[in-house]
C-alpha cells in the first residue's frame, strides 16, 4: 500500500521533471541551470489569469441602454446647436433654461418619427424640463424654440 502510492507520486513527478530537462536542453547550452527553470512559464500563466478583472470594469453596467443630453438655453441660442445620437436608441433630453427669457425645445421629428418630440412648452428661466425620444430613422432633424424663430435652432443628426 505505502509503495504504491510513493510510486503514483513518481509517476507525476516524472514527466514534469523530464519536460524541464527536455526545456533546459532547448534554451541554452551553457547556462541551463539559470534560463532552465527560469520563471517563463510561471510569468505567462500569471499574466493570463490577471486578463480576467479588467472586463468587469469595462462592462459599465446599463449606461449603453438610454443617452442623456443636456441642451442649454440661453439668449437666443441653444448649446450644442448640432447634436448627434445614434438611430433607435432612447435617448433623455434635458432642455435647460439659463436664459432671461422663457424658452422651449421642440424637435421637428414629425415628418419621419410620427411626432414632434419637445420639452414643456415654457421653460422658465433657472429651470430646465426632461423629455425623452427615440429616433428610429436616420437622417437630420432640425430642432426650435418657437419663441425665438429664427435665431434658437439646431440639428439632430440621426445616425
Ligand atoms: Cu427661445
Amino acid at each position: 500500500m505505502f509503495t504504491k502510492i510513493r510510486s503514483y507520486k513518481w509517476v507525476l513527478l516524472a514527466p514534469a521533471a523530464a519536460f524541464s530537462l527536455a526545456f533546459a536542453g532547448c534554451a541554452g547550452d551553457d547556462d541551463d541551470a539559470d534560463s532552465g527553470d527560469g520563471g517563463i512559464s510561471v510569468a505567462t500563466i500569471g499574466g493570463g489569469s490577471g486578463d480576467t478583472s479588467p472586463t468587469k470594469p469595462s462592462g459599465g453596467g446599463d449606461a449603453p441602454a438610454s443617452e442623456t443630453i443636456t441642451v442649454v438655453m440661453t439668449d437666443n441660442k441653444f448649446t450644442p446647436s448640432a447634436i448627434k445620437v445614434p438611430v433607435g436608441k432612447k435617448i433623455t433630453f434635458i432642455a435647460k433654461n439659463e436664459g432671461a427669457a422663457v424658452h422651449d425645445m421642440k424637435i421637428l421629428s414629425k415628418a419621419t418619427e410620427g411626432k414632434d418630440f419637445m420639452s414643456d412648452a415654457l421653460v422658465n428661466p433657472e429651470t430646465e424640463s426632461k423629455f425623452t425620444a427615440t429616433f428610429n430613422k436616420k437622417g437630420t432633424v432640425k430642432f426650435q424654440c418657437d419663441y425665438h424663430l429664427p435665431d434658437m435652432v439646431g440639428t439632430i443628426e440621426v445616425q
